[in-house]
């Protein structure tokens, strides 16, 4: 077994370090991926492998998942889930609202997560069963009801046959709730759920390394993390997402069960 908070205190060091890579840099390399304005960039590359190597050592034996590498099915083993950083685009286009998201997992769950936002010097930390922090600070989503709620949303941009379906969501939300934002990084999204400053997030498909870290924050923080097409969560695969106070959970998961038969089959 692991002592958790020495753990935190380890990866969180390395984390921060990686973040402060990632803002010092004032123009990106980039590279194209497959999938409609997939990008990476050799700091997202050269961040992933910084922490490659200083992560697997605080825990003895634990496995490697991240962003831009081959990865093998997870295993019950423990296993860091990294995003180098969650937020591309922005980042390629200097809008400074980037994270660096990694989460622990143990029997294919988050144990532990860290999610650094490095222009703001915002270090989001949660660990399994002991809350949610900012800065060392306790956090926890709103009690905003849906009629008023603000919703974060994803846009999947690499799948083009998901933008009817997101525009469906896009303009229920806004109608039946408040309003919508779209940051640009899935776990800033969570973050910003876990901390109250967004209501509900949602997006129709989104890779592990997106919202592992981000998982576990928002429930860790008295929310509600969900995979609403899925019997089952499953934190191997890309899905759709959704994080919600509890109060706005059961209007938003109606908008997208609604909007399932927009999705086309086998995506
Ligand atoms: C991003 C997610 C975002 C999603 C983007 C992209 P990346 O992650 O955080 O929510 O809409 O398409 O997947 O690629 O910047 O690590």
């Amino acid at each position: 077994m692991i002592d958790p908070y020495n753990v935190l205190e380890r990866a969180s060091a390395h984390i921060r370090e990686a973040g402060a890579r990632v803002a010092h840099v004032s123009k990106a390399s980039i590279h194209e991926k497959n999938g409609h304005c997939n990008y990476v960039t050799e700091t997202d590359i050269a961040v992933e492998e910084y922490l490659k190597s200083e992560l697997p050592p605080i825990v003895p034996g634990s496995c490697f998942f991240a962003e831009e590498q081959e990865n093998e099915a997870l295993t019950d083993a423990y296993t860091w889930m990294v995003d180098p950083i969650d937020g591309t685009t922005n980042f390629i286009m200097g809008r400074h609202a980037s994270c660096v998201s990694v989460a622990l997992l143990r029997n294919r769950i988050p144990v532990l997560s860290i999610i650094y936002q490095p222009y703001l010097d915002e270090l989001f930390t949660a660990v399994r069963g002991h809350g949610a922090f900012l800065n060392g600070r306790p956090i926890h989503v709103s009690d905003q009801p849906f009629p008023k709620a603000l919703t974060a949303l994803g846009t999947s941009p690499y799948y083009a046959e998901l933008a009817h379906a997101t525009a469906y969501c896009f303009e229920r939300f806004l109608t039946k709730g408040g309003d919508i934002r779209r940051v640009g990084s899935a776990a800033l999204d969570c973050c910003d759920i876990a901390c109250g400053r967004a209501d509900i997030y949602f997006e129709l498909r989104l890779s592990p390394w997106d919202y592992a870290a981000g998982a576990l924050l928002v429930t860790e923080a008295g929310g509600k993390f969900e995979m609403p097409y899925e019997q089952n969560i499953d934190f191997g695969k890309s899905a759709c997402v959704l994080a919600s106070n509890p109060l706005c959970y059961d209007d938003a998961l109606k908008i997208l069960q609604d909007a399932k038969p927009l999705i086309p089959s086998g995506l």
